[in-house]
């Protein structure tokens, strides 16, 4: 019979589900492994990159528990969100029903590829089940302050109307939609993530080796401390005279050791100073008029262009010297940083230096450099010794940093602080599909949370979904409520939640038994067996966001007394990107290719083997319809083959030492598959490099006759195959072999024994290349081997002479 992927994967399938092996074991004795790939979001259908990132987590899952772990591989849906809604608007759909629906079509194409995740711990964060416990999370971190309300400039996206995170806005425009996002003054709920800075930074450290160095990386920077000097300029008294009553400014350096270096100041266009300047019209028309300028501006619009900015005709008077330093406002200031001022020192910071260029500002070195010559031609950003900096000159910038920062503290006039480029989390948006957020606005006791026995608070479902507005706030009803506290009539939120708020604890509730799901957010016993998620499997583009906020999230569940472990992922492998034509698979550039096509065609085994073996995972992988259709031939070939081995219940015994050389170069390759597969299976991940091994092991025990090394061979890659291609090597298992009565399988050493040799190549006496060859092997057929391995150096010339040392050196002699 040829190979049916069909009729066997859809067998196996049905075995599988009916015997609940993918279930985890409630034995928490057992050693354990927690798979996790991330969850998808419900858009309709599966894509290439969901078969990749799950075709990886699966085989790791399989391998597991082959190896006698007991294997928790969940799956959800991350099913709140944006696109529920448009679709609604588009085709008057309710999101709800919009959602589930695409829920089931996805969970039925997973299935189909045979991927073993437990249907019991199955859910979607829209489930008011799970929405019930977030928002109990909500509430218990609102009244331990790591909650809070406040109005703020938020990113607001005006085609998808709502706001957006930091984390969202990706050069200055939406995340989701790509359109340019603009400031907006709002009020929102933002967690309190910034209390969490240092312990996300240092908690890094742990992580590596373990997490890709790239998102190392970019965490750091995103979290972005430095330390320095913060401290206050006085105005002089004629510029404080004209701003009535303001004394001075903050500012933020991290560069104390150039405090002499300074020749003016400048402050965002933002700050207070410049708007009391503007709304008393203090400034003349021109500067007015550049002020607002730069006000328009979007913070990418004045990254984008040169350096900017306008004399505010007021001075502070240096902190140390008393000397007057006139006061600017430019372009290159952010308002949300450092207080929104900077002393600038051109002669050694660039950005201060580009503006002091171009408005004939003074320049003051204050380092030299060690070695090496000053040039007054650009900014002198490394550190040096201090000239021109009274007490402090000669010495070393580093000492100098802390000495000036002791002098500000002797002085009262600073202190040493770190800073943070991370802001709080804002949560609120402005959206119908997402979680309600649990608070009440009451006229009496202002902002209450709810009951947490009225939780979950569930969306209404008779909503008019228009694309214009917040469907909750317009909803007639719904958002009146009793006041938990007084009774009196109270206002329910109306924002939603943010969906990554969903995203960053999920992992955590498919660690906790099911069966507590009702009774508890997480059952103790359950979620700290399984945490935390030992190898965690997803895209890059998280690098940042939803990694970040996991991270984060889990410190405060542990915080407040939900959970144990203070970091949620063990380690994580992100996977590259699936293309075709050179761009990244998607509907919009219509470049995809549907899975269910494939399956249909060839079989979920040749979907992913075909993932698996067309580049290491980390890697972008390019689709290529021949190479498909060369793992289906494969998987064929692997099929036919059962033929030459013979049903058995334990492992042929073989006399090695009696083999004929292709008997012996036939075991030789399905040892080193198997030798390598462990490695492969628990750390590098190149899963493309066993399959080749496979793929040579078969085609060297095809070219012998040996029944029994036939045999022991199938065998072996049956069993190393299966985390990748389940449902054909449990077909042929199950045809031919009784493998409860194998035991471990083990590398037999004695085939690696002898069986090869090292040869070095030497040309013209240098040595070029070294190779292994079979010990059995030909004289000739080393020679050419050799000829083969330093091919690069024999290119163009003509060989006189070959010397083969036996079992050591050929030397070529060239000319
Ligand atoms: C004086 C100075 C001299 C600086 C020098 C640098 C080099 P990080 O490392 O990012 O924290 N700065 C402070 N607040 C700012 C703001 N709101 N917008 C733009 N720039 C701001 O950078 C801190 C440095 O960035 C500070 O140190 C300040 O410039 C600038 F040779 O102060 B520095
Ligand atoms: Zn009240």
């Amino acid at each position: 019979m040829p190979y049916d992927s069909k009729s066997i994967e859809l067998k196996w399938q049905k075995i599988w589900d009916e015997e609940g092996v993918f279930e985890p074991k409630d034995d928490y004795s057992l050693p354990k492994k927690y798979i996790l790939s991330m969850f998808p979001y419900p858009s309709g259908r599966i894509h290439m990159g969901h078969v990749r990132n799950y075709s990886i987590g699966d085989a790791l899952s399989r391998y597991y528990r082959l190896r006698g772990y007991n294997v928790l591989q969940p799956i959800g849906f991350d099913s709140f969100g944006m696109p529920a809604e448009n679709a609604a608007i588009k085709h008057g759909i309710h999101p709800k029903t919009w959602t589930y629906e695409n829920i089931d079509y996805m969970k039925n194409e997973l299935h189909r590829l045979g991927f073993s995740f437990s249907a019991r711990r199955m859910l979607a964060t829209s489930d008011p089940l799970y929405t019930r416990w977030e928002q109990e999370f909500f509430i218990k971190l609102f009244e331990k302050g790591l909650i809070y309300r406040k109005s703020a400039v938020v990113n607001w996206c005006e085609h998808d109307q709502t706001v957006l995170a930091n984390e969202q806005v990706e050069e200055g425009r939406c995340w989701r939609c790509g359109n340019e996002v603009v400031q907006k003054q709002m009020p929102g709920y933002y967690l309190k993530i910034t209390a969490y800075a240092q312990e996300l930074l240092d908690c890094l450290k742990q992580l590596e080796g373990k997490w890709p160095a790239q998102v190392l990386t970019m965490q750091e920077n995103w979290i972005g401390r430095s330390e320095g000097l913060e401290f206050s300029f006085k105005f002089d008294e004629q510029s404080s005279a004209k701003l009535g009553g303001i004394e001075g400014f903050r500012v933020f350096t991290t560069r104390p050791d150039t405090i002499y270096g300074m020749s003016y100041a400048a402050l965002a266009p933002e700050h207070e100073v410049v708007k009391r300047l503007l709304d008393n019209n203090l400034l003349g028309a021109e500067a007015a008029a550049k002020v607002r300028e730069i006000l328009n501006q979007s913070p990418r619009e004045r990254q984008a262009s040169d350096k900017d900015g306008v004399s505010l005709g007021i001075s502070v008077l240096h902190p140390l010297s008393g000397k007057k330093i006139p006061v600017w406002t430019a372009n290159f200031v952010l308002a949300e940083y450092g207080g929104g001022a900077v002393m600038a020192v051109p002669a050694h910071d660039e950005r201060d230096f580009e503006f002091a260029k171009k408005f004939n500002l003074p320049i003051i070195q204050s380092i030299a450099p060690k070695s090496g010559d000053y040039d007054a031609s650009k900014a002198y950003v490394e550190s040096g010794v201090l000239i021109n900096s009274a007490e402090f000159s000669g010495m070393d910038s580093e000492k100098a940093k802390s000495a000036v920062i002791s002098k500000f503290e002797e002085l009262g006039l600073g202190r040493r602080v770190v800073n943070f480029k991370l802001r709080d989390w804002g949560v609120s948006r402005q959206r119908y599909w997402g979680a309600p957020i649990p608070m009440i606005h009451c006229p009496k006791c202002g902002l209450v949370s709810e009951e947490i026995s009225n939780l979950p608070v569930e969306l209404p479902q008779d909503v008019k979904i228009t694309g214009k507005g917040n469907p909750l706030d317009a909803h007639p009803s719904w958002k009146f409520c009793k006041c938990p506290k007084c009774g009196g009539d109270g206002v329910r939120e109306t924002d939603t939640l943010d969906t990554f708020f969903e995203s960053s604890w999920y992992f955590a509730r498919y660690a906790s038994d099911e069966r507590t799901w009702q009774q508890r957010a997480f059952d103790e016993q359950s979620v700290n067996y399984w945490m935390n998620v030992d190898q965690y499997i997803g895209g890059i583009e998280h690098a940042i966001l939803h990694l970040l906020y996991a991270r984060f999230f889990q410190k405060a569940l542990r915080d407040i007394g939900y959970l144990r472990d203070s970091e949620p992922f063990e380690r994580l492998l992100t996977q590259g990107m699936v293309l075709k034509d050179g761009a990244k698979m998607s509907k919009s550039k219509g470049n995809t290719v549907d899975p269910d096509d494939i399956i249909e065609t060839y079989g979920a085994d040749t979907a992913r083997l075909f993932m698996l073996f067309a580049a290491p995972p980390q890697k972008e992988l390019e689709w290529n319809d021949s190479a498909v259709e060369g793992a289906y031939k494969f998987l064929s070939r692997l099929y036919d083959r059962a033929e030459n081995a013979y049903a058995t219940d334990k492992i042929p015994q073989i006399d090695h030492a009696a083999l004929n050389k292709e008997e012996k170069y036939a075991r030789l390759k399905v040892y080193e598959a198997l030798k390598k597969s462990q490695q492969v299976y628990e750390s590098s991940f190149a899963f493309n490099t066993l399959i080749a091994a496979c793929m040579e092991a078969l085609n060297a025990l095809n070219a012998q006759s040996n029944k029994d090394v036939f045999t022991e061979g199938y065998f072996v890659i049956l069993c190393l195959l299966e985390p990748i291609v389940p449902h054909i090597c449990a077909e042929l298992s199950e045809r031919l072999f009784k493998r409860q009565n194998f035991g471990e399988l083990r590398v037999c050493e004695e085939v690696f024994e002898s069986d090869t040799i090292k040869l070095a190549v030497t040309i013209n006496g240098k040595k070029r290349a070294e190779f292994e060859a079979g010990a059995s092997l030909s004289e000739g057929e080393i020679l050419s081997l050799a000829k083969q391995n330093c091919a690069k150096w024999l290119e163009g010339k003509s060989i006189v002479k070959e010397i083969y040392v036996k079992n050591k050196l050929v030397n070529l002699v060239i000319k």
